[in-house]
């Protein structure tokens, strides 16, 4: 019984010590052109958010807070975006604040 724990023990460590394989980045074009946010960070979200079978792109702008919606127009294997609008509750544009 405690060989078979150890063994376990150690299944589970070399499966936690695994280095992960992280593709190289790429950007993502919406109009045929680089999504450009301006300064901060991106936070972007790949979702189904329209709920036709298709992974959309929600990101947020750093500055302002809101929060862009560009749903996808193409395949899940090859996304096409256009022009996005901003995510709204209430009718009103959602703006969360930084930090
Ligand atoms: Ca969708």
């Amino acid at each position: 019984m405690r060989v078979y724990f150890l063994v376990v023990l150690a299944i589970c460590f070399m499966a936690a010590a695994t280095t992960p394989d992280y593709q190289p980045p790429v950007k993502i074009n919406a109009n045929g052109a680089p999504i450009v946010l301006g300064v901060g960070h991106a936070n972007p979200l790949v979702t189904d958010w329209s709920g036709d079978g298709l992974k959309d792109l929600i990101v947020g702008q750093y500055i302002s807070g809101k929060l862009r919606y560009y749903i996808n127009t193409g395949t899940n294997a090859s996304p096409v975006f256009g022009n996005y609008t901003f995510l709204q509750a209430d009718g009103n544009d959602i703006s969360l604040s930084a930090g």
